[in-house]
Order: C-alpha cells, then sequence, then structure tokens
C-alpha cells in the first residue's frame, strides 16, 4: 500500500496519522479510532504479524520499528513521505524495585524505549509533520510524569524525562503549524502491567483487582477528540484517571 502525500494537488487522499506501539493496547485503539475518522494510518512495533492483521483491518499500512534501534527509525521513518499526525504511544515499564535494588538494565530498557524511543520518532518526522500544514504530535506519557511513587523510579524518571522532552517542542516550534498534546494516562488495563512483570500474568492482574480501569478505548477516544479539533486549538495536557483512582499512589484499595 502506498502512502500518498495530501497536497494541493492531491487533495483527495486521507491524511496519514503514525501510532508507535500500536500492536496492542492503547496503540491499537488508538490507530482504529484514528483510521475511523478517516485517517490512513502508518502503525508500527516489533510484533508485525499483529500489525499486519491490524493494517488490514482497518486500511492502513504496518511497518516494523524497535524504537530502540536507530537503523529501524531511519527504515521506518523513509518509508513514509508524509504525516499529518504523531502519536508517540511506545514505551513501558520494567520492574518494580526500589532506587536501593535498582536494575540497570531495567533502567536501560526504559530509557530507551520512553525517552530517546521518543526523540528518534519525532525527530526523524518532524521536518514532514511541519511540511504538513497542520501536524499534531501526541506524546502518550503517564501520571508517572507528573508524580513519583515508592519502587518505580526507574518508569516515573523515564517519564518525567519524555515528558520534558515532549513539553519542551511546544516553545521550540511556536510559529509552526504542529500542536503538540500530552496524554497522562493512570490506571489503564492493558499488557502493561504483564510486562512490567516480565510476563506473570497473576501479578498483572492483582494490579486491576478490585477496581475499575481504564480501557485502552477509553484513551483512543480522548486522542480521536485531539486530532478531530480545528487547526488553532491546542489541547495541551490531558491527565485521565478511572474514577477509581485519585493518585498514581492512591486508589479505591489503597484509600
Ligand atoms: C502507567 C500508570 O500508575 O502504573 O503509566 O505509573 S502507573
Amino acid at each position: 500500500m502506498t502512502i500518498a502525500a495530501t497536497t494541493a494537488s492531491n487533495p483527495g487522499d486521507r491524511k496519514v496519522a503514525v501510532v508507535t506501539g500500536a500492536s496492542s493496547g492503547i496503540g491499537e485503539a488508538t490507530a482504529r479510532v484514528l483510521a475511523a475518522q478517516g485517517y490512513h494510518v502508518v502503525v508500527g512495533a516489533r510484533r508485525v504479524d499483529r500489525l499486519e492483521k491490524l493494517a488490514g483491518e482497518i486500511d492502513g499500512t504496518a511497518i516494523s520499528l524497535d524504537v530502540t534501534d536507530e537503523e529501524s527509525v531511519q527504515k521506518f521513518c523513509e518509508q513514509i513521505p508524509a504525516v499529518d499526525v504523531l502519536i508517540n504511544n511506545a514505551g513501558g515499564a520494567k520492574g518494580i524495585a526500589p532506587v536501593a535494588d535498582a536494575d540497570l538494565d531495567d533502567w536501560r530498557w526504559m530509557w530507551e524505549t520512553n525517552v530517546l524511543g521518543t526523540l528518534r520518532v519525532t525527530k526523524a518526522l518532524l521536518p514532514k509533520l511541519i511540511d504538513s500544514g497542520d501536524g499534531l504530535i501526541v506524546t502518550i506519557s503517564s501520571i508517572a510524569a507528573i508524580e513519583a511513587y515508592d519502587n518505580g523510579s526507574g518508569y516515573t524518571t523515564a517519564k518525567h524525562a519524555q515528558a520534558v522532552l515532549h513539553r519542551t517542542l511546544r516553545p521550540e516550534l511556536l510559529g509552526k503549524p504542529v500542536r503538540l498534546t500530552e496524554i497522562q494516562p493512570g490506571m489503564v488495563e492493558t499488557e502493561f502491567s504483564l510486562v512490567r512483570f516480565d510476563g506473570d500474568a497473576e501479578k498483572a492482574g492483582k494490579v486491576y483487582e478490585g477496581l475499575t480501569p481504564l480501557v485502552a478505548q477509553d484513551v483512543a477516544e480522548v486522542i480521536g477528540f485531539v486530532a478531530s479539533r480545528p487547526p488553532h486549538v491546542n489541547l495541551d495536557t490531558i491527565l485521565l484517571m478511572p474514577r477509581d483512582q485519585a493518585t498514581a499512589r492512591r486508589n479505591v484499595k489503597t484509600g
């Protein structure tokens, strides 16, 4: 499938949205919402079989992407001639440990994926987003980008850093036709906790037991709203939690 640029001479073509980490969870749900809004969605992730199935269902394009690998990011971006919307969704947490027991490899993975991954993709696609004349960058940070919590420092530091990278672009791009929205989800039941607990489904399930968390679709619908605002409206930051959660550390179970 070719990805055409929407230009004055090519007005009929669909606008192009790129979603990273699109093989599951918030990324997959967002790809579906944007496709339903008429975007040609380019989905990127490492699990290509899942991506291809998704792309087939939404009439989009699947391209292999590992945001921690510079060459993979370059190859991914080279195949996309034009971009209107970028959803920086790839990221995640590994492990739960106090600073005293921090696992350096887990930290490296979290910083590579959340921080440098967002930097690589954003940097590579920025010229095309500006050229679109109405670009939008949505970065999925987290409530962990504004709060620190016990045993979560590898993730909370990475999310703070990713968010500050994103926020820095607002003034840097002032005067250019690019909007920037940071989405800060709280508890969303996806593969997030499964990855954090290294595939331990029992531990992952316990996180959401006894409360009603958000689901990926809840977040995707908010992103769809952001993407459907007119060009002069910039929704800057959206903190999104289930009713059962008050802060990163407090929910109906913790009291
Ligand atoms: C995920 C939310 O509360 O586990 O970004 O940090 S939390």
